[in-house]
């Protein structure tokens, strides 16, 4: 017999019925099975079986083992009574390398939406979260014009497939990440390491979410479409101008970068300063696909970091001592979500509703007779909630919420080792147990929707 878990403390504005709250998962991070019913090779199947990439080695099998165990997940999604559940599609798995539908892969997204449909659960579907075919990248990945073009048949090709089930649809899952640790730092797939490709990259995976939209548009007018950006809060314990600045170019190499293309229709100018000469190849009429307006902007955000200059114009990272962290390393630091959200709303007088698409931490959770004890993220999401209120309070308008993550999964360069989700994945049982953060969300859902 287990113990009452006290509800999610939530700001009253968002336990209104309107107010759309979820889980999120992404399909390399869960799903398993990459070889199966003629998935093709992604540029994470690749990455990760390349030794020294991925802590511990780690790859997507076993993943949660989702793709054999949807049904039994489907029902602990409805059974944390969410309104909603946030996915990817798995692009290997759908399309052949001729661009012509895998029925098998494309009918496990069915018969996954259909149930989700079935048992109440809203369908937020993500095209692009980082499982890149092999073979475009064989062609070139993200630096080649050609994959925007792709991206955006794919897309045609899942709303023609998937209409009418699928609430919102977003184009690509944090393409600063793809853009940036993908090609800037090498720290994710495909591994490569200059500013120019990074740049590149970027412009590419912008331009084929502009030109998803209207396919989306088209062939599933009824759902909503917009794109999800991870955003940074970069603040300076140092005194100088130089400091200050350090600040700034940090979040315009985080934020701005991606924001300014989709809402201001310009790079911003700053990015020059710390990669001088890697403008990327913008041919005429590109930034009018970029702008191209959406439904909605999901925001993923995790913590603050704290710059100071370098002394030669750009920013270098100086962790705070004494502050509260994740198992990430990150700051927990709430307020720099409401220090963004009322950010955006000022610079970007064309900010459409906002949802909250990813917020959650990582920490290392054991199950003990039966329960995981993980205060830590109940604290951590309920100062989140506050955080967001707050914004909400000052105008921004916030349309719902998405923890990250449903269940432990595969974070990608850290392998299964850090452990974000509301249920505990036990991997060599693929056993679930439900953390006291989740039964705490269970708690604050069931109590609103009474
Ligand atoms: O696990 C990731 C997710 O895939 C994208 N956003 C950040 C999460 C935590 O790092």
């Amino acid at each position: 017999m287990s113990a009452a878990i006290a509800p999610l403390a939530v700001p009253a504005r968002f336990a209104r019925p309107d107010f759309v709250w979820g889980v999120a998962t992404a399909s390399f991070q869960i799903e398993g099975s990459t070889r199966a019913d003629g998935r093709l090779t992604s540029i994470w199947d690749t990455f990760s079986a390349t030794p020294g990439k991925v802590l511990h080695g780690d790859t997507g099998e076993p993943g949660c083992d989702h793709y054999r165990r949807w049904e039994s997940d489907v029902e602990l999604i409805a059974a944390l009574g969410v309104d909603a559940y946030r996915l990817s599609i798995a692009w290997p798995r759908v399309l052949r390398e001729d661009g012509s539908l895998n029925p098998a892969g494309i009918g496990f997204y069915q018969r996954l939406l259909d149930r989700l449909g079935e048992r109440g659960v809203q369908r937020y579907v993500t095209l692009y979260h980082w499982d890149l075919p092999q073979h475009l990248q064989d062609r070139g990945g993200w630096l080649n014009r050609e994959t925007a073009y792709r991206f955006a048949d794919y897309a045609d090709r899942m709303a023609r497939a998937l209409h009418g089930r699928v609430s919102a649809w977003m184009t690509l899952n944090e393409p600063w990440c793809s853009a940036f640790l993908g090609h800037g730092n090498g720290h994710h797939a495909p591994g490569l390491a200059e500013p120019r490709f990074a740049t590149q990259a970027m412009h590419h995976l912008l331009l084929g979410h502009g030109l998803a939209l209207p396919a989306l548009r088209a062939a599933d007018p009824g759902a909503a479409c917009g794109i999800v950006a991870n955003v940074g809060r970069g603040t300076t314990d140092g005194a100088s101008d130089a400091d200050r600045d350090a600040a700034h170019l940090y979040e315009v190499m985080h934020n701005a970068w991606v924001l300014d293309p989709l809402f201001a229709g310009r790079y911003p100018a700053d990015l020059q300063r710390l990669w001088p000469g890697s403008e990327p190849l913008v041919l005429d009429g590109d930034m009018a696909v970029i702008t191209r307006p959406v439904d909605f902007l999901g925001i993923n955000y995790y913590f603050r970091s704290n710059l100071r200059s370098n002394g030669a114009g750009r920013f270098v990272d100086v962790p705070l001592p004494g502050v509260e962290r994740t198992q990430m390393g990150w700051e927990v630091y709430p307020q720099g979500l409401e220090d963004l959200l009322r950010g955006f709303k000022a610079a970007y007088p064309n900010l459409p509703p906002v949802f909250i698409t990813e917020n959650g931490m990582a920490s290392d959770d054991r199950v003990a007779d039966g329960r995981v004890d993980d205060a830590q993220r109940i604290s951590y999401l309920e100062r989140h909630f506050a955080a967001v209120a707050r914004a909400a309070d000052a105008g921004v308008d916030v349309r719902g919420y998405f923890v990250w993550s449903l269940m432990d999964n595969f974070e990608w360069a850290f392998g299964y080792e850090r452990r974000f989700g509301l249920v505990h994945v036990d991997y060599a049982t693929q056993q679930r147990t439900l953390k006291n953060s989740a039964r705490a969300f269970q708690a604050f859902l069931a109590a609103r929707s009474r």
